[in-house]
């Protein structure tokens, strides 16, 4: 059976053809410079801050608005030191053994390895779950739509959302990392997809200087 939803009006309020542009030119300034960032303070950030953004990533549309996403803050030391270990213990391992040559030299101007300090000493991890399928109220499997889409979209924002408020962020995806469910204590019908460290950057860091492709070359109008 269907189930309706009332109807509310749009919030929407045209903007005039120059703020339309100016807006766009400020946004694109803004998003240029995001980088990712391997070097964090231990400085706390404001619980509200952290919280802004996750509801912010959570207005983003999804399959059916079933929002097949969960986000789990992490501010607890002990908490942060296990996942440090857990995802060691596997980065170790891609490195000596699961990783390609071609991906070695993919990532090489990166200068990771497998240690991740980041992930204890960032004041905030959030690690972010898709939710591959739902259990009704009577524990029945139910679909969800367009997951990895819909959390890619979600993630999306919760990055701008966090470069927006002057925080910055690395999108640090420790594979396998089903890890994070037995610390997280999240459920089966949940999978991690990626585990951001975020915070201030720690001083005056320096990051890789990577070019990102001119529009020219991601654009195509007809
Ligand atoms: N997950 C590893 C390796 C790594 C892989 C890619 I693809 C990157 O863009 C960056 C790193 C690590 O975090 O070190």
């Amino acid at each position: 059976m269907s189930q309706k939803v009332p109807y509310v009006s749009l919030e929407y309020s045209k903007p005039a053809p120059e703020d339309l542009l100016s807006r766009s030119r400020e946004f694109l300034d803004l998003m240029k410079k995001r980088r990712t960032v391997r070097d964090f303070s231990s400085e706390p950030v404001p619980d509200e801050v952290i919280f802004n953004c996750i509801e912010a990533a959570g207005t983003a549309p999804s399959g059916a608005n079933m929002q097949p996403w969960h986000f789990v803050v992490v501010k607890d030391h002990t908490i942060k030191k296990e996942i440090r270990q857990a995802a060691e213990k596997e980065e170790r391992i891609n490195y000596e053994l699961r990783y390609s040559g071609e991906m070695k030299q993919d990532i090489a101007k990166l200068e990771t390895n497998f240690e991740k300090p980041y992930l204890e000493k960032a004041p905030v991890l959030i690690a972010v779950f898709k939710e591959s399928y739902r259990l009704d109220e009577n524990q029945v499997r139910r679909k969800n739509y367009y997951v990895n889409e819909s959390v890619g979209i979600a993630t999306g924002l919760l990055i701008t959302a966090l470069h927006t408020a002057g925080l910055v962020a690395l999108p640090h995806t420790p594979s396998p990392m089903k890890f994070l469910n037995t610390i997280l204590k999240r459920p089966n019908n949940e999978s991690p997809t990626v585990l951001f460290p975020v915070g201030y950057p720690a001083g005056n860091i320096q990051v890789p200087d990577l070019k990102r492709k001119p529009l020219n070359e991601i654009i195509t109008v007809f």
